[in-house]
């Protein structure tokens, strides 16, 4: 792995995840906000173990009452980032306004996130995330996707890991959370080649957008594998860790686009395009499009290039 522009010390695979971001950037800030949203995810990952319940709270086998795991995982989230003194505003998808974390305009970030993606699949046991992306200063609207000076995800699944990019590193990377409670680095991404590998969310909308269906039967009749699991945090981590693959979401009259730009679309567009993939919204990439308003939503799809410029192709004739 090649280090970052501002060290000249290497990276390596084992390396604690406090050694790997001291390697990668020289700024302070950030590496507090990583940490501390490190540690938060660590907590989250305990919680989703056992907090049995999903959108409302409830009431255990002693009466008392416990919190829904996303909203733990948001009140975490919310106090990790005023611990790490580096956060001026934070945004989450479950209250989608703006609190003041007490921390510096200047040489401080703005953060957003989606606490528990895919809460209604905790139930099931099926894999659920933590996404969040990093803007600097005090704007998280006015702003695009690429301007995220890092964006990461919590997996919580069999393995519960960290996969988090910087702006001033090259590549994606994977920290495994180990049995004593560190993060280690395991893997970096920095290319996603060809491979038949699809993860088709929204297929709703395949009955009134006729170009979304034949994107679906061009899969179907070239024998790519089906990978989907309805949690977009392990169907886009897939193509990280696999180097292949397209994940779609794609919108039509009847079946709207769900996925908010800038809690889930951006930050996974920025791991994704980090990583050496492509995202798209059906004519640009998701990280130059422009954050209007705290829910803006959009139709999107994440993976190799030569899956990009089709998905583009077979919906909008161009790329
Ligand atoms: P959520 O933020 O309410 O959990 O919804 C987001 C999830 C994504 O993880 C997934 O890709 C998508 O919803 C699936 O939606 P649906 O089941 O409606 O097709
Ligand atoms: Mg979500």
């Amino acid at each position: 792995l090649k280090s970052s522009n501002t060290s000249t010390t290497r990276c390596e695979i084992g390396d604690s995840l406090e050694e790997f971001l001291t390697k990668s950037t020289s700024d302070r800030g950030l590496i507090r906000v990583m940490l501390c949203m490190g540690e938060a995810l660590r907590t989250i990952s305990f919680k989703v173990k056992t907090a049995s319940c999903g959108g409302t709270a409830c009431v255990n086998s002693f009466g008392d009452e416990q919190l829904a795991v996303d909203v733990l995982a948001d009140k975490l989230l919310f106090e990790a980032l005023e611990y790490s003194h580096f956060c001026k505003y934070a945004c989450s998808e479950e209250v989608p306004e703006l609190q003041d974390k007490g921390g510096p305009v200047e040489g401080g970030f703005s953060v957003a996130f989606d606490p528990l993606d895919g809460s209604s699949i905790v139930d099931t046991n099926f894999t659920v995330g933590t996404i969040f992306g990093v803007w600097p200063g005090d704007k998280l609207t006015g702003v695009t996707g690429r301007d995220q000076v890092a964006a990461a995800m919590g997996i919580f699944g069999p393995r519960t890991t960290y996969v988090l990019a910087l702006k001033d590193a090259p590549g994606t990377h994977e920290f495994l959370l180990l049995d004593e409670g560190k993060w280690q680095h395991v893997k970096d991404t920095t290319e996603i080649g060809e491979g038949k590998m699809f993860s088709p969310g929204n297929l709703r909308a395949t009955t009134d957008n006729p170009n979304y269906a034949k994107l679906i039967d061009y899969y179907i009749k070239e024998k790519y594998t089906l990978r989907y699991t309805g949690g977009m945090v392990p169907d886009v981590n897939q193509i990280i860790v696999k180097e292949k693959g397209i994940f779609t979401n794609v919108a039509s009259p009847s079946a709207k686009a769900k996925l908010r730009l800038l809690f889930e679309v951006a930050p996974l567009g920025f791991l994704i395009e980090k990583a050496g993939g492509y995202s798209s919204d059906g004519t640009q990439s998701v990280l130059d499009k422009v954050i209007d308003n705290l829910d803006d939503r959009t139709q999107v799809a994440y993976g190799s290039k030569n899956e990009i410029i089709r998905f583009e192709e077979t919906l909008y004739g161009s790329s």
